[in-house]
């Protein structure tokens, strides 16, 4: 394990123009890490030119702003693509091959082989947790802002240490490195998690309308006219999904949001059990074991998606 740490610092000293990359549809976790790694890196080098690039995500605006990606210096450049498994699902980048150079750092299952060197831990809990590790076992240098965006990636993806993958070693290093960067935690929090009225009420729609089946799974269909009278932000149910989680009734759950700008259908679905990624890459989407989405383009798509879904839920139960 040693060597890829220094495998990686050695990259990231001898590159004076760095791209962090990470996934469309940024979650904390993501833009942390990015966004985490940038500080990182111009503490430790200050006269390196590091651009974190992607969509600026203006649920999560807090975590800070995205570089422009400059074209010329691509093929001069390292690129670090963090949290993203496959080629098709790098924001901002189409061909990461016309890089000089390629690190993937990832957490996911995985999917393509673009990189020249990785380092892909299925079982660590977050990006965020493998660049507090990455840092304390090279010469890259912390501050406090950095380890404020990598703390809450951790806490995000764990979904506040209640996932399987959170550890030991995930709270060793959280708990390390909260004494040494005299992290607060309240103000932390409250920026995570203190929400708007609209989506309060926006999950008791949700809640309300949605449709159980008798094998476990949860669904519901939210269009457009709907999204419209919750403030038109389709976002929105990225922001309430995790809260149907630990029902009774409900083994895996999947909102399907219209998306009317894009022309497409959002799919959004979680499991505290079975396993739902390999179902959702049937339809072009894909992520975690239970936790995966997907964009449609063929509204027949839900309805089969429904199907596949409650399937997963009957063989689950007839496994325990
Ligand atoms: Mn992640």
């Amino acid at each position: 394990m040693k060597k890829i740490y220094n495998e990686i610092y050695e990259k990231i000293k001898e590159f004076d123009k760095i791209v962090i990359a990470r996934h469309i549809g940024a979650d904390i976790d993501a833009l942390g890490s990015s966004i985490g790694l940038k500080e990182v890196i111009t503490n430790t080098f200050p006269k390196k030119k590091v651009s974190v690039i992607g969509a600026y995500s203006s649920i999560f605006k807090y975590m800070g702003k995205m570089d422009k990606l400059d074209e010329k210096e691509i093929k001069d450049s390292l690129l670090i693509v963090l949290d993203t498994p496959n080629i098709v699902r790098i924001d901002g980048i189409t061909n990461p091959r016309d890089f000089k150079y390629i690190i993937k750092i990832d957490h996911h299952p995985e999917v393509d082989s673009f990189e020249d060197i990785k380092w892909v831990e299925e079982d660590a809990s977050s990006v965020c947790q493998m660049l507090i590790e990455l840092v304390n076992n090279t010469d890259l240098e912390m501050n406090k802002v950095a380890a404020e965006k990598l703390f809450m990636g951790v806490v995000t993806d764990t979904n506040r240490f209640m996932y399987d993958y959170t550890s030991p070693k995930t709270f060793r290093l959280v708990g390390d490195l909260m004494e040494k960067q005299e992290l607060v935690l309240r103000p932390l929090y409250d920026t995570l998690y203190r929400r708007n009225l609209v989506d309060v009420r926006f999950n008791g729609y949700v809640a309300e309308h949605l449709n159980v089946t008798e094998h476990g799974l949860g669904y519901i269909i939210i269009d457009d006219e709907t999204i419209q009278k919750f403030g038109g932000d389709t976002a929105l149910t990225g922001n309430i999904i995790g809260n149907f989680n630990n029902i009774n009734e409900v083994l895996v759950w999947v909102f399907f949001t219209e998306d009317k700008k894009n022309n497409l259908i959002k799919v959004n679905a979680r499991s505290r059990g079975p396993i739902i990624n390999t179902s959702l890459e049937k339809f072009g989407g894909g992520g975690h074991i239970y936790a995966s989405g997907a964009r449609l383009t063929d509204k027949d798509d839900i309805e089969k998606i429904i199907k596949e879904l409650d399937k997963v839920c009957v063989e689950y139960k007839k496994g325990k």
